[in-house]
Formats: structure tokens, sequence, C-alpha cells
């Protein structure tokens, strides 16, 4: 049974045994200063006033008995799964690998890598480590989600126009449907937020939907 959800640039048809939650890297190391994002320069600040929002996704999710994917940008201790177009990138100094005030940058297991308290990951949810932006790339996310009968992602987290778009149209690209939540996502540039919004409910809603929280909840509570 589908439910209609409020979003643009219309009604998402919202179907609880087919749709599963993706928070994108919602990490310490974009959220806390000392980490990957504060190391480019940017104010995390903004990502910060949406962890309320996005633990309040999570619960409505677990409330409803849904599935939720987590994911965490990360690379191997030997950043063989970092190819050097990736971490030559950005100021000379620090780079991905580089030790900073939560461990080594980047790297799977550094205590900057961890997902923030609040929106940690409970046993029996899905947790993938990608090495790119998008979640489908070098992951198993794919047959993860099919393997349940997923076919709708709700999109969640940070940043908006970095791996949370990408993931959303690397989904896109697969048939999955996509709602992005537009209070549950941030980037460290308003206009780079708007921007992406814009683009994907464009042209008849060309990557996916997007919606509030509040309406969601309103919707499917
Ligand atoms: C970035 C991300 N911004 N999670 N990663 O490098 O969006």
């Amino acid at each position: 049974m589908t439910i209609a959800v409020a979003a643009s640039p219309f009604p998402f048809p919202f179907d609880a045994g087919r749709a599963a939650l993706a928070v994108i890297d919602m990490q310490r190391d974009f959220i806390e200063s000392g980490g990957f994002g504060a190391s480019l320069g940017n104010d995390v600040a903004r990502l910060q006033a949406i962890v309320p929002t996005v633990a309040a996704l999570i619960a409505l999710f677990r409330a409803r008995g849904l599935p939720i994917l987590h994911t965490r940008e990360s690379h191997l201790p030997d950043l063989s799964d970092c190819p050097p177009a990736k971490r030559n990138r950005g100021a000379a100094s620090p780079r991905i690998g580089d030790s900073g005030a939560m461990g080594r940058l980047l790297v799977r297991g550094e205590p900057g890598n961890a997902i923030i308290d609040a929106c940690a990951p409970l046993a029996g949810e899905m947790v993938v480590d990608k090495p790119g932006k998008g979640m489908f790339f070098a992951t198993d996310c794919d047959a993860m989600l099919r393997a349940r009968g997923i076919t709708q992602i709700v999109f969640a987290g940070v940043t908006t126009e970095v791996c949370v778009q990408t993931s959303m149209r690397e989904a896109n690209d697969r048939g999955y449907e996509c709602l992005l939540i537009t209070d549950a996502t941030e980037s460290y540039f308003e206009e780079f937020k708007a921007a992406t919004i814009a683009m994907i409910t464009a042209q008849g809603a060309i990557v996916g939907w997007a919606t509030g929280f509040h309406e969601l909840e309103a919707s499917i509570a």
C-alpha cells in the first residue's frame, strides 16, 4: 500500500514495505571540529544544526520497524582504496590519511571516522564503508538493499551536494525511487544545498523528490 507524502515536485508514493532510510556519513570527520571537513576550512556548525532532525528521522524508521542503512566515507589504513586523484585535492596539508585531532583523517577505525553518538547505528542495521562519495561505488549496497526488497530510499545526512547527491543519483540510475529529507541534510555551503534540491526535483523529479521531516512524519507515523 502506498501513502502519498507531500513532496516536491509532486507527492511521493511511499510504500513502507519497500522503503529504507539511508543516513549518509553522519561522521565525526564531517560534523566535529578537528575532522576532515574542518581540515578543508569548512564551518562544521552548519552540519551540527541538523543532528536532532536526523536523529528524529532515524527514530521514526526504528519505531516503524523499517530498514536503516548508515554509510561512512572511509579508507583502508594503507590508503590502497584512495586514489591520488582523491587524496591530492584540497589544501596541501593535512590530507586524507594524515593525523588530525581525532586520529587519521577519513581512515577506517579511527575515532574521527565514527558515526556521531546521536546517530549511531543499532545492532542489525546496515552499515556500509564507502571509499567514494556515492554509496554504491565499490560497496555491497545494491545487493544488501535488493535482498531486502527495497525499491525506495529516503535520504538524509551530509553533505547535501557531495555524498548525499552522488548517492541519490547512483540510486536513481539503479531504479530506486529517492526522497530527500531537506531538513535532515546539510551542506557547508547554503547555496549548494539549495541548488541540489532544485536540481534533483527539477524536470518532474529527474533524480527524485524532496520533502521536510514533518511532512514525512505526518504521513507515515
Ligand atoms: C565530502 C561527504 N563532502 N560525505 N564527503 O567530502 O559529503
